[in-house]
């Protein structure tokens, strides 16, 4: 017959011993629960981490896709009923400062622009509109550009609309501007032209790829079109096109006749188990990450073409 043991003393002779764990055991369950923690929560933070880039990355896409979308509607929009002698239509693209909007800057804190204007009601001429409506003669201006007014280091895109109440306006530094993106590394634009106006769009003849398209830029800065990207005739523009050859003379942008747009995005945050091997081609801008040391953030390039509508009467 079984006895019943007291609590004390301990296992007395004759009695079943009421055993509680060792020390050894006790640890050895510590470092079991340890472990088990530890797995948990390095496999939560692993989770997080991955929500969190994968965040970064849809917000990036949502951005670009939304601000891309923007500037396409524009310049189908540009020299809308507009006269060909240069008062409507796109106006410049040349490189800004990305802290001050009024000054040109081809170093490496000038970004590419792009300003562009249309007829608010018409043409610049007030007058009636078919419709017997008054037309004012109202012209309406808008820019891109690429500032950091937050100073951490991403660009931020603005779209500035001269109809845009500046009172209204995001950011006092940008009186009429609108922020669309603030996660932008940078932003480019290339001009396909008819230079001959003969209706068709300028093509160069020559190896490797006959009628390959020119697309122009003012690498100079000057406010005419001067430099063919695809210097090398690859039908693409890259890093070995090296900043492009010269067309001969400058180009006014009234004879541009298609765009092309490139957006280039960037995380906010680095991430140290990253590395961007990529070189990206934004424009006339080659942006290397490894030689920028920034490899280690993740970036997103976006690019489209618009063929302008607006370009078919001539004075
Ligand atoms: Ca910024
Ligand atoms: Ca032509
Ligand atoms: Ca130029
Ligand atoms: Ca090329």
């Amino acid at each position: 017959m079984k006895k019943i043991c007291g609590a004390i003393p301990a296992n007395p002779e004759g009695c079943e011993a009421n055993k509680g764990f060792t020390l050894v055991e006790v640890l050895i369950s510590m470092v079991v629960a340890t472990v088990l923690v530890g797995a948990i929560y390095s496999s939560y933070v692993i989770q997080q981490k991955a929500y969190t880039v994968q965040r970064d990355l849809a917000r990036m896409e949502n951005c670009l896709r939304a601000a891309m979308q923007i500037i396409r509607s524009d310049l189908l929009n540009s020299g809308r009923n507009g006269e060909m002698d240069g008062t409507l239509g796109i106006m410049e693209s040349r490189r800004w400062n990305q802290l001050n909007l009024n000054t040109l800057d081809t170093g490496v804190n000038g970004f590419q622009g792009l300003t562009l204007t249309t007829g608010m009601d018409g043409d610049l001429a007030a007058g009636i509109l078919p419709d017997g409506s008054a037309d004012l003669g109202v012209t309406q201006t808008i820019s891109y550009r690429l500032l950091d007014t937050d100073a951490d280091g991403r660009r931020e895109l603005y779209r500035i609309d001269s109809n845009y109440p500046a009172g209204a306006a995001t950011v006092p530094a940008v009186p009429n501007g609108v922020l669309l993106c603030d996660c932008i590394d940078d932003m480019g634009f290339a001009f396909a032209i008819d230079r001959d106006h003969d209706e068709e769009i300028d093509r160069v003849n020559a190896p490797p790829n006959p009628s390959t398209l020119i697309w122009a830029a003012d690498v100079n800065n000057t406010g005419g079109l001067e430099t063919n990207l695809d210097s090398n005739n690859s039908g693409t523009i890259t890093q070995a096109d090296a900043g492009g050859v010269a067309i001969g003379q400058e180009v006014a942008y009234r004879d541009s006749r298609a765009v092309r747009i490139w957006l280039l995005a960037r995380s906010a945050r680095p991430d140290t188990n990253y590395h961007d091997g990529k070189v990206y081609q934004v424009g006339l801008k080659t942006i290397n990450p490894e030689i920028d040391n920034t490899a280690m953030f993740r970036r997103m390039l976006l690019s489209s073409t618009v063929t302008l509508r607006n370009r078919e009467r001539r004075p």
